[in-house]
């Protein structure tokens, strides 16, 4: 097929019910996302070949049972040649596959064109009765937080609802679940928002922006002009954070829909068309025929503190969430019913254990240094346990920022230098202590003892780490589980 021919067909193919028997897709990676997107064309008639460096045994085993071919390939530093003979029509890509992946430098040499998981469930999302609309999520920080918010408001209000996409449910088994649902409330990553290009949602929100994962886009322009996407095509609602002006930009600059609003959301009094808080009251005033002369009362930040939902950044992604809530229809009284049961996620600001005067908290979530910064503003008088992978980010500004709070900090990981330089130049006089253990089972425990050591009443050990932790645990939830244990069992043994 010539490649005018080649763009008609894929252009065509925008329903479950087009005729996607025969088409010829190369599907990159074997986690999550590779699993749903063969199981999915392979159930379409597609011939699917998975390519992928590493896998589960179980992965591997089920994609011999569903019918699609898989190359292994450690290395893969070029297309194997299954894939080169196979003249794939569309390359499927995972999220964690870098933009520079020398398959996906051979498919833009080669024409081939390449979609994310997102892009292929926007196209098939009519497989099951009437199509669900979609609330999409963004951001740096807080996404998960307020994707799981939203899909709690939408259940309260009695709408079939369910959290999917980043935050681990791949966004194909959504759209193939046999009932169907009213709405799906899609996390989304600057990763796949990078590959999505036809999506339309209800409403959109970016929560903020701050350097992230610069290692895979190359640069925070491509890593902003990727979290901008998410406000391509919005039907209703763009909400966006009034105390980050970027995301306002990118509501400003976005192709949306005629009659779509921008919705502001924060912690300051709301103008017209806002989501914010008086006097510690909640309030919307952008869903509500009178808004020019009432708001609306949500909730009270002391109702929420009382829940451990009333640290700055938990009560703006709260707001965030009641915006997109409220733009789908959702009452207030479901939204406080939904507030009132509501829990965080471990690993969030999440108290661990206190004793002698000391707290100790739990917040590995904080894997970049925007993070890291809400988590230091929520308390004072702080042990900071920071560091692991750092993603190319620059840390000084947050310590810089951050020192005059700061009793002590222990690092830990890989990227130490940069923190330890950092300290030098900016705060010189924090007491600096560096974790050199590298067995994963050691780091914790280490760390635990040399923060209690600094420790005094009155003071919180914070592990906000504002690093990704792949160089010395699974993952963020490892880290955390290894930090709580290694702070019990000091305790346990007559500590602090
Ligand atoms: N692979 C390669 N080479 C590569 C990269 C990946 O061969 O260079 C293959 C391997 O076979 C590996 C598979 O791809 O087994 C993994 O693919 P993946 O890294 O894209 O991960 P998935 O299991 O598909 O999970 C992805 C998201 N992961 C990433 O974006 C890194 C999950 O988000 C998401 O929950 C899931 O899809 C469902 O949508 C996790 C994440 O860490 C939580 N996200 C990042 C974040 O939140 O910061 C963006």
């Amino acid at each position: 097929m010539d490649s005018a021919g080649l763009t008609e067909r894929l252009d065509s193919l925008t329903s479950w019910h087009s005729d996607w028997t025969g088409l010829r897709v190369g599907v990159l990676g074997l986690g999550k996302t590779g699993f749903s997107v063969a199981d999915t064309l392979v159930e379409l008639g597609a011939r699917v070949l998975v390519v992928a460096q590493r896998a589960d045994d179980s992965q591997v085993q089920l994609v011999g049972v569903i019918g699609a071919e898989l190359v292994l390939d450690a290395v893969l530093d070029a297309p194997p040649t299954a894939l080169v003979e196979l003249e794939p029509e569309l390359l499927v890509v995972s999220p964690g596959f870098h933009p520079d992946h020398p398959v996906l430098l051979w498919a833009a040499a080669a024409g081939i064109p390449v979609w994310g998981d997102v892009e292929l469930a926007w196209r098939l999302r009519d497989k099951v009765g009437t199509p669900a609309e979609w609330l999409a999520v963004t951001g740096t920080n807080g996404k998960t937080t307020t994707v799981q918010l939203t899909a709690t408001m939408l259940v309260a209000g009695g709408l079939r609802a369910a959290p999917c996409g980043n935050i681990g449910i791949p966004i194909l088994d959504a759209i193939r679940d046999p009932q169907g649902f009213d709405v799906l409330v899609v996390e989304l990553s600057s990763y796949q928002l990078h590959s999505t290009f036809s999506m339309s949602p209800f409403s959109a929100v970016c929560l903020n922006l701050a350097e992230d994962h610069l290692d895979w886009h190359g640069s925070f322009e491509a890593y902003a002009a990727a979290k901008a996407r998410v406000y391509t095509k919005t039907k209703v609602a763009c909400v966006y954070n009034r105390s980050d002006e970027r995301t306002q930009s990118m509501v400003e600059e976005a192709e949306v829909v005629e009659g779509a609003r921008a919705i502001g959301f924060g912690l300051g009094v709301p103008g017209l068309s806002d989501l914010g808080v008086v006097d510690g009251i909640l309030c919307d005033r952008a869903f509500t025929d009178d808004r020019r002369t009432t708001a609306l009362e949500i909730t009270t930040v002391t109702a929420l503190a009382e829940r451990g939902l009333g640290a700055p950044h938990t009560v703006a992604n709260i707001l965030a969430a009641c915006a997109l809530a409220r733009s789908f229809g959702v009452g207030i009284p479901a939204i406080r019913a939904a507030l009132a049961s509501f829990e965080l996620d471990h690993h969030r600001i999440e108290p661990v254990a206190t004793a002698a005067g000391v707290t100790w908290v739990n917040d590995s979530k904080a894997t970049n240094a925007h993070a890291a910064n809400a988590s230091l503003g929520a308390f004072e008088n702080i042990v900071w346990i920071a560091g692991g992978l750092l993603k190319g980010v620059d840390v000084e500004p947050l310590v810089k920022a951050r020192a005059g709070k700061l009793r002590a900090v222990v690092l830990i990981g890989v990227d130490r230098e940069a923190l330890r330089k950092a300290f030098e130049r900016h705060a010189p006089e924090v007491p600096l202590f560096e974790v050199t253990a590298v067995e994963t089972d050691q780091v914790m425990p280490t760390a635990v003892r040399l923060a209690a050591a600094q420790a005094a009443p009155g003071d919180v050990v914070l592990l906000a780490p504002a690093a990704a932790s792949m160089d010395q645990f699974v993952d963020y939830q490892g880290r955390g589980d290894s930090f709580a244990r290694a702070v019990r069992e000091y305790l346990g043994g007559g500590g602090s």
